[in-house]
């Protein structure tokens, strides 16, 4: 008895500790914003997120004569958290950092599972997702698709580029025939470049033109240079960047957006550039699948799981040659390899 009731009492303490703690943090944080809204503050304006650094971001100026200058901001408390390509309001501060005073509607968002496993945005409004593939490492239909099922998922529009257009040959060229006739099939825009050699990059230039696009792919496809072909003389790596704060010196690893010399945005970080599908569900994956659309909903279960059941309408489109082999083949391996649903 005795000793349960220290342990409460203990445990009491060690809470009361932490709220004066967390008290005393947010009270400092309100502190330094008071301080920078009580100094003039420029006019609300709208600006970019071009990297985030914990409690702070950086910000681009859209508009004004400042337009396209970046400027540290501070981050209001009540603020939802901000990733690289939001769109925000924000005033400029007398001292160099400014504060950010609202977020503006997404477009879009790009996720990835945190070191917890939970979702957590990792970029805003992306609007084109350029999925990297190359004769050699040998590309898998099976990967490609799974690209294509995260990019469907997050409703943004995926580009697919064969890189190292210089290795194509003989020995290689029908499986990479066969492969780009299944996506030109079924409608995906497709580019070949070399970004050794050249050839082909000024379409890829034209194609991310107007558009704030991520590069994916598994690694040796050619992201990194296809990235610094298409940004020279800007040091993309960035991954980690180091912030001094109060509290001492941090390593934060950051994705950061690009401009594009002939226009156009690129959001890089090696995080995105690995970005997988971890945390789609079994109907995520049906509907990542483009030509499934139009047939889901018509199998004679309602809980098809288009295996072997009679009256199945996707079992019924591939042997009439309007599902391709290989495409059903990559829907069941990327289901088979979905965890186990926690019920
Ligand atoms: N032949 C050829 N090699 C390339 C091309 N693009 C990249 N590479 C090479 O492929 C390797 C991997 O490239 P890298 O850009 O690091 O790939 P990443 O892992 O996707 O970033 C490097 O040795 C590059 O020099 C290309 O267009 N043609
Ligand atoms: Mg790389
Ligand atoms: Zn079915």
């Amino acid at each position: 008895m005795a000793k349960r009731q220290l342990t409460r009492r203990q445990s009491w303490r060690i809470e009361k500790i932490q709220e004066e703690r967390a008290a005393r943090a947010a009270k400092r944080e309100s502190r330094l914003l008071d301080e920078l809204e009580g100094s003039d503050l420029g006019p609300e304006q709208t600006g970019l997120v071009i990297a985030h650094f914990g409690v702070q971001v950086e910000v681009e100026a859209e508009d004004g004569e400042r337009a396209g200058q970046a400027c540290r901001c501070h981050l209001r408390a009540n603020l939802p958290a901000l990733v690289t390509g939001d769109r925000v309001v924000w005033r400029a501060g007398n001292q160099g950092v400014g504060v950010i005073v609202a977020q503006l509607p997404r477009r879009s968002e790009l996720c990835r599972p945190d070191m917890r496993g939970q979702l957590k945005p990792v970029a805003a409004n992306v609007d084109q997702i350029v999925i990297v593939f190359a004769p050699l490492p040998e590309p898998h239909a099976n990967l490609i698709d799974r690209y294509l099922v995260a990019a469907e998922h997050a409703g943004i529009r995926p580009l697919l580029l064969l890189n190292k257009a210089d290795l194509v040959n003989e020995g290689n060229a029908a499986n990479l025939d066969a492969l780009l006739a299944t996506y030109q099939r079924l409608g995906y825009p497709l580019l070949e470049v070399s970004a050794r050699q050249g050839a082909g990059m000024p379409a890829l230039q034209a194609a991310l033109d107007g558009h704030v696009s991520v590069f994916v792919g598994q690694s040796g496809v050619g992201k990194s240079s296809l990235v610094n072909s298409l940004l020279p003389g800007v040091d993309t790596r960035v991954g980690a960047l180091s912030e001094l704060t109060g509290k001492g010196m941090h390593t934060t690893t950051t994705a950061r957006l690009f401009h594009f010399p002939g226009g156009g945005q690129l959001i890089d970080s090696p995080g995105i550039r690995e970005f997988g599908l971890g945390h789609v569900s079994r109907d995520d994956v049906e509907a990542g699948f483009i030509e499934f659309r139009e047939l889901l909903g018509h199998c004679r279960f309602r809980d098809c799981k288009h295996d072997r059941e009679p009256g199945c309408a996707l079992l019924k489109a591939l042997d009439e040659g309007r599902i391709q082999p290989q495409r059903m083949a990559s829907y069941r391996h990327i289901l088979a390899s979905l965890p186990e649903p926690e019920y």
